[in-house]
């Protein structure tokens, strides 16, 4: 995936299980990953201009939020987010299934 001022470039659907992401930053700022699940939370190291890191995670079905989180939000306050999810949430219902 892609980090850029200021936008995340990323497949919006993924699957379940122990991902890899690799962060390319396309862009001319350090950009970090920082991946929100319900309460949870975990991030890569800021990725330099032109750098490319790893962060691995086991993920499972549901909504996740992904934002740029330098300079105490600056990049998120100009948008540098996006959305991902893992799975279908029948009619509603707390349950998230895969596929
Ligand atoms: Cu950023």
């Amino acid at each position: 995936m892609t980090l850029t001022e200021y936008a995340i470039g990323m497949n919006p659907k993924l699957r379940p299980g122990r991902t890899t992401f690799l962060l390319h930053n396309r862009g001319r700022f350090p950009h970090n990953f920082t991946v929100i699940y319900g309460p949870k939370r975990f991030h890569s190291r800021d990725v330099p201009p032109g750098g490319t890191i790893r962060l691995t995670a086991t993920l499972v079905p549901g909504a996740y939020m992904v934002a740029c989180t330098v300079l105490s939000g600056g990049h998120l306050a100009q948008g540098m987010f996006a959305l991902f999810t893992i799975g279908t949430r029948a009619h509603g219902g707390a349950t998230w299934h895969y596929p």
